[in-house]
């Protein structure tokens, strides 16, 4: 396993000196700053790729080369922006970078509720809450569909919620919902967000997965031919949000992406954390079925309530049994070994963390912390440690 960590360039507050001594060797990184449906130039990949390299890394992983809104609607003409995509990746295969994370989320990335949600002890980690999922969308957003996706007593508590909360608590909830994506994107205010879901009235699963299987229609022969890996990264939250739909929020979608375009070239980023907050989704057992086609893992744990709410939990604690996602891994590296693949190693990121100790008093990007994820790091380190000499 390659032990990774993921940098946001110059939008990080922690640099690649920090990050060296966390032990991680591989950095995953994007051109953040460029907006989505661009070309990234060779230039601009080279200098970023030259800058990891100088500070002692290697650029194992992009995430993500972001697929345009369009692509996933479907709408207009996409031929501009699949030639596009496919000169990113061109451009990324000459700079000797080969694995691409992306995913197809309409609309929004990840989701929470609470960017801040205290831990017992001080820190405090990312939280989604069913409750106030419910409270956004129906007192807020005026979504009145909503609520049909909710049980009475999540929308009665929901209600309540709405009606002792002050303008500021609105706001930060908010803003915890739109801040899912760091880096170059847009943010929605309420009116923003209806018309940004307006956009997508008409595009149900079927339609989505069909504009997914565009997608990889017109990339993956071209990764194939620049022996590149494509890994989509599983929904997060892995259900539909907001009335939209979502297409990679289990294994049977997992087999549906595998089986849309049979290659190497078409594999899975696989998240414990994501993939862990539904409790129809065995981790483990995801991981072993789709296991030829892991090109890269995001290591995390959650902690689920029954009301369908969640919380990042330190790396093995939680509900995922992280010993034996692992073992899963490390088997999987030993069959490639075994085949002779030179690439048999599996790139992983200790994902997000709780902020704790001297981050607190730092401004970091949610969920991206330099001492939770270094716990997470070594954490993960020792098992992996441990699985490894049997
Ligand atoms: C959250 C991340 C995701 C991920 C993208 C990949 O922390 O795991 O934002 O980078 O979904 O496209």
């Amino acid at each position: 396993m390659i032990e990774s960590w993921r940098w946001y360039g110059d939008l990080d507050p922690i640099t690649l000196s920090e990050i060296a001594q966390t032990g991680a060797r591989g950095i995953v990184t994007a051109l953040h700053e460029i907006p989505y449906g661009e070309v990234w130039p060779s230039d601009t990949i080279a200098a970023r790729k030259a800058r990891i390299n100088e500070a002692g890394f290697d650029w194992v992983v992009v995430e993500s080369l972001p697929v345009h809104e369009h692509i996933k609607r479907g709408t207009g003409d996409l031929t501009g922006l699949f030639a596009n995509y496919r000169q990113s990746m061109a451009n990324l295969a000459a700079n000797g970078v080969h694995t691409i994370c992306y995913n197809f989320m309409p609309l929004l990335d990840w989701t929470r509720t609470d960017l801040t949600a205290p831990v017992p002890g001080g820190a405090t980690c990312l939280r989604f809450e069913a409750v106030r999922m419910a409270a956004f969308e129906v007192h807020m957003l005026g979504r009145q569909a909503a609520e049909d996706d909710y049980p009475p007593e999540v929308l009665a508590k929901a209600a309540a919620w709405f009606q002792q909360a002050s303008e500021a608590d609105r706001e930060a909830l908010l803003a915890s919902i739109m801040a899912g994506m760091p880096g170059a994107f847009d943010r929605y205010d309420i009116k923003g967000l209806r018309s940004a879901l307006e956009a997508y009235s008409g595009i149900d699963r079927d339609v989505l997965r069909g504009n997914y299987q565009r997608f990889l229609d017109e990339v993956v022969p071209t990764a194939e031919e620049l022996g590149m890996r494509l890994c989509v990264h599983p929904d997060d939250p892995p259900r539909d949000i907001l009335g939209l739909p979502r297409i990679v929020s289990n294994g049977d979608d997992l087999d549906w992406v595998l089986g849309a375009y049979d290659s190497e070239a078409n594999g899975i980023t696989l998240c414990s954390g994501s993939l862990g907050a539904n409790p129809i989704n065995d981790v483990p057992a995801i991981a072993a079925r789709v296991a030829e086609r892991i090109h890269f893992a995001h290591l995390r744990n959650v902690a689920k309530d029954p009301d369908g709410s969640f919380e990042e939990a330190a790396h093995l604690e939680g509900d995922t049994d992280m010993v034996a996602l692992t073992r899963v891994l490390l088997k999987e590296e030993a069959r490639r070994r075994d085949a002779g693949r030179s690439d048999h190693a599996i790139p992983f990121r200790p994902d997000h963390g709780h902020h704790m100790l001297s981050d607190l008093d730092r401004d970091l990007i949610p969920g991206y912390p330099l001492i939770g994820r270094l716990r997470g790091l070594a954490e993960l380190r020792g098992v992996i440690s441990a699985l490894s000499h049997g």
